[in-house]
């Protein structure tokens, strides 16, 4: 029983251990339960005279404090190596390329809708909004076309056939879906006094035959103005400065008669077709297809706001006049970017529509 071997031999294996098994082996060596070189030590105490077992007792058990330190301190530090090159190993390499995330975008027609709202801010009208079920008075009666008008014959409407609410439902007063956003000129005069001036983006439906120019769900973009002195020529100057922002700012636009119930005088307005600059055909003589060799686009109708209509919401058509129009969007952003058909915006075609990006 010679604890100085033991001690000796055990400081210079401790020294040569170097992963973590031999370390266990270490452990079963000299403190190993059955084997182990001091538990055998230890084991035979009892045989001895109270005097040697205090005396080789205390020896043996310092030993023992000190090989458990021995592990404990080596344990950790190969536990701790074992981590480091664990990380070393799995390092995050900067330099490989990344993979890279597709970016996503505004549908175009969100997109025109914010840059034609911007325009008209830009010249203090402010972007509102109205809802999509709307009743038979704001979208016609109140708009001056009442029961039986012929002009209610060219918005094909979707009725609805909801349960009676204030303000809808009735048989003489039905729900439908909105042909135009021309009620959110009767929901914003009901709800402010002048002056007003909004734009009105969002979707109509129509109950039409679908083709390449025709959706049965478009877009449109309402606006109007009204104050104490609003003329014709505040029209004119609001929507030339519009088309000149949108398009491009050498183009012409001209107004032509037409005909809407809630205005009058009304108005369509022209833009010069950007693409043969009004000359009708191209640089090569052949005819212009954008405009079909009319020099020409038709971009939007527009009028003073009939008095009857100011009378609808309690204005005093005395007091007050205004102008108001009205766009298509899709048809302005086929004009705009030489798109043939306007059943691409609805169809989610990516190939499509990230040339929008
Ligand atoms: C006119 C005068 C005002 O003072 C105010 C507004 C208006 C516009 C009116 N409310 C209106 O809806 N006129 S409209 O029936 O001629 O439609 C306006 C625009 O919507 C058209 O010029 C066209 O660009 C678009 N549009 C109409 N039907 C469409 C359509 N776009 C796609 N598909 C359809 N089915």
């Amino acid at each position: 029983m010679d604890l100085t071997s033991i001690e000796r031999d055990a400081l210079a294996d401790v020294e040569r251990i170097g992963t973590l098994s031999d370390l266990e082996a270490f452990q079963t060596t000299y403190l190993g339960r059955k084997e182990g070189r001091l538990t055998q030590v230890l084991r035979t105490l009892g045989n001895l005279s109270p005097e040697e077992k205090k005396q080789i007792g205390q020896a043996a058990n310092q030993l023992r404090a000190l090989l458990e330190e021995k592990i404990a301190r080596k344990k950790q530090s190969l536990e701790q190596s074992s981590l480091l090159s664990a990380l070393e190993s799995s390092k995050l390499d900067t330099s490989l390329p990344g993979t890279s995330l597709t970016r996503g975008h505004s549908h175009p027609i969100a997109g025109a809708i914010r840059e034609i709202s911007h325009i008209f801010r830009s010249i203090g009208f402010e972007a509102v909004e109205g809802p999509e079920i709307e009743t038979d008075f704001n979208n016609f009666t109140a708009l001056n076309i009442p029961q039986h008008h012929p002009a209610r014959d060219l918005h094909d409407t979707f009725y609805l056939n909801l349960a009676s609410e204030k303000g809808g439902g009735s048989q003489e007063n039905p729900w439908l879906l909105r042909t135009h956003t021309s009620p959110v000129q009767i929901r914003l005069m009901q709800a402010v006094k002048p002056p007003v001036r909004i734009v009105a983006p969002g979707r109509v439906y129509r109950h039409e035959a679908v083709d390449a120019t025709h959706a049965a769900v478009f877009h449109q973009i309402e606006g109007l103005a009204i104050d104490t002195d609003i003329t014709f020529a505040d029209l004119k100057g609001s929507l030339k400065y519009f088309a000149q922002t949108f398009f491009q700012s050498d183009l012409q636009v001209r107004f032509r008669p037409g005909y809407f119930p809630f205005v009058e005088p009304g108005a369509e307005m022209d833009v010069q077709c950007f693409l043969c600059h009004g000359a009708k055909h191209l640089k090569d003589g052949t005819p212009c297809r954008l405009c079909k060799a009319t020099g020409w686009i038709e971009l939007l109708g527009a009028g003073m706001v009939h008095p009857n209509v100011l009378r609808n919401v309690g204005y005093d058509p005395a007091q007050v006049t205004g102008f108001a129009f009205g766009m298509g969007i899709e048809r302005m952003v086929m004009t705009r970017m030489g798109i043939r058909d306007i059943r691409l915006f609805l169809e989610s075609d990516l190939r499509f529509l990230e040339q929008f990006a």
